[in-house]
């Protein structure tokens, strides 16, 4: 079995929005959902450039939707070619994550009874960040006349919302089209470039349709193969290339025209070779497995990595990850706190610089940070609860769904009071530090991170029943509004502000010239002493948050373990729900994972169990967690079967990644894997690990990079073992021992 691909080998219109997202083929500057080149009723085909986000209709700004290139209408004997469940026969589509290729192949019969052969392949460059490819190759059991139309697409639209201005189009020389759009609100160029050949004597044309430029090419088809051709380059003014100037239209169209001409010079089967060799470099690197008779892990486990890698710029430190990363537009391709506490020790334990790059987003957003807090009466930093460019501010709607019996939206509070991000970011800024050592960034960017952070804290705590105490919030349990003392947000507020007299002596004079340091410092010192922290009750157990014990408890079975999330609602309302013991997600058991060293194993073991019990795991950032606390606390067959529901989220049979996959849980399988089977860590600057392995598996390894060194770290049946695959010598920790590898 490869683990590296993905396919579906039967035709499904209701699966084709989940495979278009899961399939999504990028490269960390653009994504480009796999679509099918027909048309069908179910698809929603969306292209996105990293961080070209708009605002266009007094709506929050959401990560635009671009002109498309993926649509193919192919006409044989001039009846149009599309799938139903009796038309075809031997279909398969695989997304083969190794090269980043995906390929799909039918025979179609017309009407008349002529079979038509379909292999249609296609990529985005990992070499070549503007470009993707795509090639179709058709043969006939007999003669016949095709026609296939392909180009630019530009009435491409987010749901019910069309970013991207009136185009200019331009066809050069008879051959390359150009169309060339800006964004509405945001005034972003974009360029998009198109090219289309075919290796048989055929009649071309083109046509101008509203917003797009197509191609038309028509060929008599037998049975010797035809190839079609088609190069594509994308290119916006918000590019990395040209930060900090004012590129102008022409500049964004005469580089996104040299792009295209560059690539296809080499045409798609070099490129092909040039980007899957880039691919591999990646493997090799990532190369990260897991050996069961279950061959759904390691498959589950390259698909983290696949996603991760597409999901994340290589250079640009002016964007942020996407909670369903660009291959879909929910969430409007916000990042939330899910970056820093799901995705991002990812990153820090196998490519620290981009580590750094998404931590370095969040310093350029201190600014939208300082101004939320002041309209909110706060000091300090009170980071955006969803954030999407570096100057778009707080974009987390301020309204929700409508109340359908009284068709008025439903406020959402989740901007105003989910503050836990501000503390979660700065817990980030701190494990890269320990984890990398890279004392730069905390002098540039993460010194300062921590301390305004902190300053927001002293002034969000209210003084109550002779303590500090934080009120009216959302802890990370959506299902549970303007709560008192959510133990999540305290504990982390509480480290949040313990950190500053961690960094008091390396805060740079930058800093102290800019702001009363010294004042911060022992604000925050005051007020970490005298915050409450939620303890364990007579039972062992902390409180979500205050008046938690009181609530109902109810009986979660006929929720829980269903494929359908939001199962609870059919049979109560919001409000109910706020009157019961009854989770969303992982909530205070996240501290559990995050700040270990605060709590004994006794009170770990029981409030796992007990919020367990009551956690629908109606959020993709829930069984992650759990699986890793599982793994942790060495309830090993518990965590793998947490672990497998983990890994089912995206690739499991549900719609829900209809709208894109989930990164947060992405980013958990990986997580799972390393902070709880493997045990990963990094203690006093040294790198820890204390592997198990589940009864069912063969064998784990990860790779991991520490300090320089690539390290591989895992268990088989004769134990644990580490090894050093290059870079210099290092000490480790393995199983509570000090080696060298
Ligand atoms: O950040 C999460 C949140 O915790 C649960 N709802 C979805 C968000 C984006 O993934």
């Amino acid at each position: 079995m490869n683990s590296y691909i993905i396919s579906e080998t039967e035709f499904d219109p209701l699966k084709i929005r989940k495979n278009e997202s899961i399939m999504c083929r990028g490269n960390g500057y653009m994504c480009i959902r796999a679509s099918l080149e027909e048309r069908y009723p179910e698809e929603k085909r969306g292209t996105f450039i990293n961080g070209v986000f708009d605002g266009a209709n007094g709506e929050v700004s959401e990560l635009a939707v671009l002109p498309d290139t993926t649509r193919f209408d192919i006409y044989v004997d001039g009846e149009r070619v599309f799938l139903t469940g009796k038309n075809h026969t031997g279909y398969s589509r695989t997304l083969d994550m190794e090269t980043g290729e995906a390929v799909r192949v039918f025979t179609w019969e017309s009407r008349a009874g002529k079979k038509i052969k379909f292999k249609f392949r296609s990529f985005v460059s990992q070499e070549k960040a503007h470009i993707a490819a795509y090639k179709a190759e058709l043969s006939a059991s007999e003669s016949a006349d095709v026609k296939i139309i392909t180009g630019i697409c530009g009435e491409a639209a987010n749901t019910g919302v069309q970013h991207i201005g009136a185009p200019v189009r331009r066809v050069y020389e008879n051959k390359t089209m150009g169309l060339y759009a800006k964004t509405l609100a945001s005034c972003v160029d974009i360029a998009v470039h198109c090219s289309v050949k075919c290796s048989a004597g055929c009649t071309v044309s083109h046509l101008a349709d509203r917003r797009s430029l197509y191609k038309c090419i028509e060929f008599t088809l037998g049975e010797k193969s035809v190839v079609t051709e088609k190069l594509v380059s994308y290119v916006s003014s918000r590019d990395p290339e040209y930060d900090g100037a004012e590129p102008g239209s022409d500049t964004v169209a005469g580089d996104g025209k040299k792009y295209l001409e560059n690539a296809c010079s080499l045409g798609y089967d070099a490129l092909f070779n040039e980007s899957a060799g880039k691919q591999r470099a990646y493997w090799k690197r990532h190369g990260d497995k897991i050996v069961s008779k279950n061959g759904f892990y390691d498959r589950a486990l390259k698909f983290a990595l696949y996603h991760l890698n597409i999901m994340t710029s290589q250079s640009d430190n002016r964007v942020g990850i996407g909670a369903k990363g660009m291959s879909g537009e929910g969430y409007k391709g916000h990042s939330y706190w899910d970056t820093e506490i799901f995705i991002m020790p990812h990153f820090m334990f196998t490519e620290p610089e981009k580590a750094r790059r998404l931590l370095e987003y969040r310093f350029k957003l201190l600014k939208s940070a300082l101004k939320k807090a002041e309209r909110f009466g706060f000091k300090g930093a009170m980071y955006p609860w969803e954030a999407a460019w570096i100057t778009d501010g707080e974009t987390c709607p301020e309204y929700g769904d409508i109340d359908l019996l009284t068709g008025e939206a439903r406020r959402n509070l989740m901007g105003e009071i989910e503050v836990h991000i501000s503390a979660d970011i700065a817990y980030a800024v701190w494990q890269y530090y320990t984890i990398t050592g890279d004392t730069g960034f905390m002098e540039s960017c993460g010194c300062e991170i921590i301390l305004l952070t902190a300053l927001f804290w002293c002034s969000r705590v209210t003084e109550k029943n002779g303590r500090l105490e934080i009120l009216n919030v959302i802890g990370p349990d959506e299902y549970k509004d303007c709560v008192d003392n959510n133990a999540y947000t305290n504990y982390m507020a509480y480290f949040n502000l313990k950190l500053v007299s961690k960094i008091k002596d390396i805060i740079p004079k930058r800093l102290k010239e800019k702001y009363d340091c010294e004042k911060i410092v022992s604000a925050a010192k005051n007020t970490a002493e005298r915050l409450y922290l939620p303890e364990a009750n007579e039972n062992g157990i902390i409180p979500q948050f205050d008046g938690y014990a009181e609530l109902k408890p109810i009986d979660l079975s006929p929720y829980k373990n269903k494929s359908c999330v939001g199962l609870i609602f059919k049979d109560y309302g919001f409000s109910q729900i706020q009157k019961m013991q009854v989770s969303k997600q992982a909530d205070t058991v996240m501290l559990f994972y995050l700040l270990s060293e605060m709590f004994d194993k006794k009170t770990v073991f029981d409030n796992f169990k007990f919020y367990e019990e009551r956690t629908v795991h109606d959020s993709s950032l829930s069984m992650c967690i759990h699986a890793l606390l599982a793994a942790r606390l060495g309830i090993i067959e518990a965590a793998e079967k947490m672990f497998y529901k983990a890994c089912s989220v995206d690739l499991g049979d549900t719609d829900n990644s209809d709208d894109g996959i989930h990164s947060a849980s992405i980013g958990g399988i990986w997580l799972a894997l390393a902070m709880g089977f493997c045990g990963l860590g990094c203690e006093d600057g040294v790198l820890s690990a204390s592997p198990v392995l589940p009864v069912d598996w063969e064998s784990f390894e990860l790779c991991v990079e520490y300090r320089g060194a690539l390290i591989k770290i895992g268990a088989d049946a004769g134990g644990t073992f580490a090894e050093r695959l290059c870079g210099d010598k290092t000490k480790i920790k393995l199983n509570g021992k000090y080696i060298e590898v």
